[in-house]
């Protein structure tokens, strides 16, 4: 049986995930406004995601004898600028959210629950990875800002290279 403050606080973190799932369907909404596909595909690829974060938890909080409750989603932000500044938001948006997920392991190893440490010990991973993907994004969109399209392609090619055993 899980305890009353984990079950509150996860039930906490399954609505911050649905409202990341919410919140990066309006950044899908605006890059198809802007009919650019590809970044389209990716928000629409995270919003998959943050519906998994959410339905795992859901799943966890259900096995462990919780019960769930939902909340209303509060609303995002639409009013964006640039695909820079959607971009900013979103990584700032993932630190948030490993913050959050934090706070849970932290929580979880107060109240000495290892199954709930070595659940959430996906979610950190998770975390980890997510925010560098957002923050790699932005840096590479800040260059094409900055007319800096020559250290992109050089990178393209750089990122190809493979290491060869030498002959002995
Ligand atoms: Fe659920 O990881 Fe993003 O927010």
């Amino acid at each position: 049986m899980i305890s009353e403050r984990l079950e509150k606080a996860l039930n906490e973190q399954i609505s911050k995930e649905l409202h990341s799932e919410y919140y990066y369907l309006v950044m899908a909404v605006w890059f198809t406004s802007k009919n650019l596909d590809g970044f389209t595909n990716f928000f629409k690829v995270q919003v998959q995601e943050e519906r998994f974060h959410a339905l795992k938890m859901f799943d966890y909080l259900l096995d462990r004898g919780g019960k769930v409750y939902l909340e209303t989603i509060k609303k995002s932000p639409q009013d964006f600028e640039l695909a820079e500044d959607i971009f900013k938001k979103a990584y700032e948006h993932e630190q948030f959210v490993t913050m959050s997920i934090n706070e849970l392991m932290n929580l979880a190893t107060e109240k000495k629950d290892h199954a709930s440490q070595k659940f959430f010990d996906w979610y950190v991973q998770e975390q980890l990875e997510e925010e560098t993907s957002m923050d790699n994004i932005l840096t590479k969109i800040r260059l094409v800002y900055e007319k800096r399209h020559g250290l992109l392609l050089l990178d393209e090619k750089l990122s190809q290279r493979t290491f060869t055993v030498p002959a002995q």
